[in-house]
């Protein structure tokens, strides 16, 4: 298995700086959170460093992925191209390095919007990313509050905010937010 300095080595070419340091906390927070709530250490420790391997490829090669790999959903290119590169990012490092832990590919696909029947590291990696230390989006800090008593509210209370802001701007919410939203009610 990866450690995580070879996972870390592995996405900082393909990442902007500023992306690199992002995934360096999200990888801190997300191993916090795994001994909090009793996920595989490793496991949220990798899928973290490598949650964002896919941000800043090219859209036309992402496209590609999702209409030829028959495991990515093609409603995803119905919606906003910001959510692509969770569930393709999942099966390019899956493809690239051999990547086969389900539970990873999982957390790395699902980081952005969550999903119906979220798993304990599934939730880590989403709430992680969302409440490492260098984000500053409104009601940020409620979801810190409660990350530090219950991962369910924590992620309940996020996919609220992201749902919320969403609508306000009347922008399309994607329905894996929906589903692992009613999940958590
Ligand atoms: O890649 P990051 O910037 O670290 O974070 P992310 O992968 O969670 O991306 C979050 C962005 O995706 C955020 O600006 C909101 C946007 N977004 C667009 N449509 C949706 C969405 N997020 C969710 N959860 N659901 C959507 O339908
Ligand atoms: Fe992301
Ligand atoms: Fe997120
Ligand atoms: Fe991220």
């Amino acid at each position: 298995q990866l450690t995580r300095n070879e996972a870390l080595d592995y996405v900082r070419p393909a990442l902007k700086k500023s992306r690199y340091e992002h995934t360096i906390r999200v990888t801190d927070e997300a191993v916090t959170l795994a001994e909090r709530f009793g996920a595989d250490v490793k496991k949220a420790e990798l899928a973290a460093a490598l949650h964002d391997y896919a941000k800043y490829k090219p859209l036309d090669e992402m496209k590609r992925w999702i209409e030829q790999e028959r495991r990515l959903p093609k409603d995803l290119l119905d919606y906003h191209h910001e959510l692509w590169h969770g569930p393709v990012g999942a099966y390019m490092l899956e493809k690239e390095i051999g990547i086969e832990d389900s539970e990873i590919i999982s957390a790395i696909a699902c980081h952005t919007t969550g999903k119906k029947h979220m798993s304990v590291l599934d939730k880590v990696v989403f709430l992680a990313d969302y409440i490492e230390p260098g984000r500053d989006f409104p009601g940020v800090e409620e979801v810190r509050d409660k990350s530090l008593t219950s991962l369910d509210q924590a992620c309940l209370l996020a996919l609220k905010n992201t749902a919320v802001f969403l609508i306000n701007k009347e922008r399309t919410v994607y329905p894996d937010t929906f589903h692992a939203y009613n999940d958590l009610i």
